[in-house]
């Protein structure tokens, strides 16, 4: 191991990281638990990159013409927090890095969305901040296909580990990239090949390199302890008209004297001994937490460096035609005009009364949305013609050409998902995107990460239960509706007519700090809202429908399975029972409701019956021990859509008896 350079370049560079490397294997020595050796790996690589290329100035962490730098590896977040710092971000403190883990310190185990300014996005589980970088790298491309290179002109880069190329998604987000000569994007691989069981050998033998050329990327092997070369290379990248992979072989945990290079770098508190070695190879004698003053200045020029380019930027955007515009872009606020779109679009529904599948009112929502509001991007994983997210007018985004607003994800739901929540991050623009609601499953640990972010993404899902029929239980879902009401911070829509569909819509784009669902329906429904009103019913998630005076059972039902309640509220009135019908367009806003309304709405004293074509998980809440249940029990079945629900038993003489039922508990 090198450690003592006589070349002023490496020998400079190699002090610099010595700082993060001795923040990171002292701040897990304290923490007794993290990721020392990527961060002591990757120092080198770190310090070129801030040091000469990335453009950021702590003293504006969010200027939107920043470059990014995605930490995809997040275990190894002590490179993170080592480098804000140091590099004088606001927010973060030594005694924040000293208390590293700890449920006080914004300095947590992963690195996590909005607990620091210059955390870009929430990783840790690997491959997932790649994808999202590859989002941020397209919004950068389409903002700059609409404001020009004096307002958006920045890089992505990504460091990233073994774990995250092998994981599946990093294949969709790879792809994704170099398909659409996403050439601002700079992936920093960390070659070390050691993982958490030991070598890579043991379980991949893939050519890297290789790999990435067959996706369409620019690629070079970098000595990752070379800083002339790790400058070399960077240089190269900044005019690359591809994306770029650096594979830069590195050693894991170096300077550690016994763990350097093993899979015993990766994580652990290394312990005293081994920690004294490292200061010894590392020429660093300093006290734990302790950063020399040049050490700590020279870093606090580093981070002084963008100043003048962000100076500049502002300069640039103050005489820019479109300052005004780009302002509106990256506040991301819903234009009046949806709004009212919106509620003029309800108010025709209601007049008209279509019988129409939720899937295609989603579609009459987005006319009006995408019409008057510029900065969204539409999207689906191939299934454009069935989610109906391709509104009149909206053009294909294409290899190099990002002045469109429809992007062809093809067969990648969890890039999609995750290509989403990194141009949410991005800011500027609003993305939604389609795909089968069975196939949520394939997008799930992106949507999760929206979730815990708090970032606004639309998720378009339709087909969303065994109403999709022929297409059988393969494609049907039955407890995704459960499942993805289990993501805390997360709105599940199932709308149940175009009206609500039109509600839900306007919901989803106002909540800034959440990612939405739309469960819609690929078969048609009747309009069951035909007397308008300017108010957002479905803003309180569950509603009356359907009062009654003196109602004995409260029907609860979503999305398609509303018209049915209604249908067996008429049989039961033919029987002399009296039934109430609640639509329940979004759970996650009825708990939000104060306890009156609540009570209200789930009718003390009546019995109650819920109806979803879904597994039952979850319902126990608003129908109880004595409620019945009408909907799935396990899978669905192939076969033409009524005949699907007949023979699941999914009617409304089924509600009608469970009505009974529940009358007699
Ligand atoms: C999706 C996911 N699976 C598993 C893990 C647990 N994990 C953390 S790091 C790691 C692999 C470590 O290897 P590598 O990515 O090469 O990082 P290095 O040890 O080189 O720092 C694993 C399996 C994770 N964080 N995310
Ligand atoms: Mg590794």
């Amino acid at each position: 191991m090198s450690t003592a350079p006589s070349d002023p370049l490496q020998a400079k560079t190699r002090h610099f990281a010595n700082a993060l490397r001795a923040l990171a294997m002292d701040a897990v020595e304290a923490a007794k638990s993290g990721h020392p050796g990527m961060p002591m790996g990757m120092a080198d690589v770190a310090t070129v990159l801030f040091g000469c290329f990335l453009k950021f100035d702590p003293s504006s962490p969010d200027w939107p013409d920043r470059d990014r730098f995605v930490l995809s590896a997040g275990h190894g977040s002590m490179l993170l927090y080592a480098l804000l710092y140091l590099t004088g971000y606001p927010g973060i403190t030594i005694d924040n890095i000293k208390r590293f883990r700890k449920l006080d310190s914004p300095c947590a185990g992963h690195p996590e969305y909005g607990h620091l300014p210059g955390i870009e996005t929430t990783t840790g589980p690997l491959g997932q901040g790649i994808a999202h970088a590859v989002g941020m790298a397209l919004a950068e491309r389409i903002l700059n296909a609409r404001f020009g290179d004096e307002l958006v002109d920045h890089k992505t880069y990504v460091l990233a580990s073994d774990g995250d190329l092998m994981e599946g998604i990093s294949h969709e987000a790879i792809s994704l990239a170099g398909h659409l000569k996403l050439s601002k994007l700079i992936v920093l691989y960390d070659d070390n090949h050691i993982s958490i069981d030991g070598s890579t050998s043991l379980s991949d033998s893939t050519n890297t390199i290789e790999r990435f050329q067959a996706a369409g990327w620019n690629t070079c092997h970098v000595d990752g302890h070379d800083a002339a070369n790790i400058m070399r290379a960077l240089e190269w990248a900044q005019t690359s008209d591809r994306p770029v992979l650096f594979a830069c072989k590195t050693i894991i945990g170096f300077g550690f004297p016994t763990r350097a290079g093993t899979q015993k770098a990766h994580s652990d508190a290394p312990g005293a001994e081994e920690i004294a070695g490292a200061r010894k190879i590392l020429n660093w004698p300093y006290d734990p937490f302790v950063i020399p003053d040049d050490v700590a200045a020279g870093w606090r020029a580093i981070g002084a460096r963008g100043a003048a380019s962000r100076t500049a930027w502002l300069k640039r955007k103050a005489e820019s035609a479109h300052a005004a515009a780009f302002d509106t872009a990256i506040a991301g606020e819903v234009p009046a005009a949806v709004t009212a779109g919106l509620i003029e679009l309800k108010k025709k529904i209601s007049a008209e009364k279509p019988s129409v599948a939720t899937r295609k009112a989603s579609e009459t929502a987005l006319e009006v949305i995408n019409a008057q509001w510029p900065y969204t991007i539409g999207g689906s994983a191939d299934l454009t013609p069935s989610n109906n997210t391709k509104t009149k007018g909206l053009i294909d985004i294409a290899p190099g050409d990002f002045s469109g607003r429809y992007i062809h994800y093809g067969i990648r739901e969890h890039g999609m998902a995750a290509a989403m929540n990194g141009m949410a991050l991005h800011r500027g623009i609003m993305p939604y995107g389609g795909t089968f609601m069975v196939f949520s499953d394939y997008a799930r640990p992106a949507i999760r990460l929206a979730a815990l972010m708090g970032i606004r993404v639309v998720y378009v899902m339709t087909h969303d239960s065994i109403g999709l029929g022929e297409d059988g239980p393969t494609h049907q879902p039955v407890e995704h509706l459960a499942a993805l009401r289990a993501i805390p911070n997360l709105n599940v829509y199932r709308p149940a007519d175009a009206v609500e569909t039109a509600e839900c819509w306007a919901l989803a784009l106002a909540d800034k700090k959440r990612p939405s669902i739309m469960a819609l329906t690929r078969q048609n429904l009747s309009t069951l809202r035909t007397v308008h009103s300017d108010e957002n019913l479905s803003a309180k998630g569950a509603y009356e429908l359907v009062g009654t005076p003196n109602a004995k059972v409260t029907l609860f039902a979503t999305g398609s399975e509303v018209e049915l309640a209604i249908k067996a509220r008429e049989l039961l009135a033919a029987e002399n029972i009296a039934a109430r019908v609640v639509s329940m367009p979004c759970w996650e806003l009825f708990e939000q409701q104060n306890e009156t309304y609540r009570e209200a709405v789930l009718g003390p004293g009546t019995a109650k019956v819920g109806i979803e074509a879904a597994i039952s998980l979850g319902w126990d809440r608003y129908i109880g021990k004595d409620g019945a249940f009408v909907g799935m029990h396990g899978f669905g079945a192939s076969g033409p859509y009524k005949d699907v629900y007949l023979h699941f038993g999914i009617t409304a003489d089924a509600i009608v008896a469970a009505a009974k039922r529940a009358l007699k508990a």
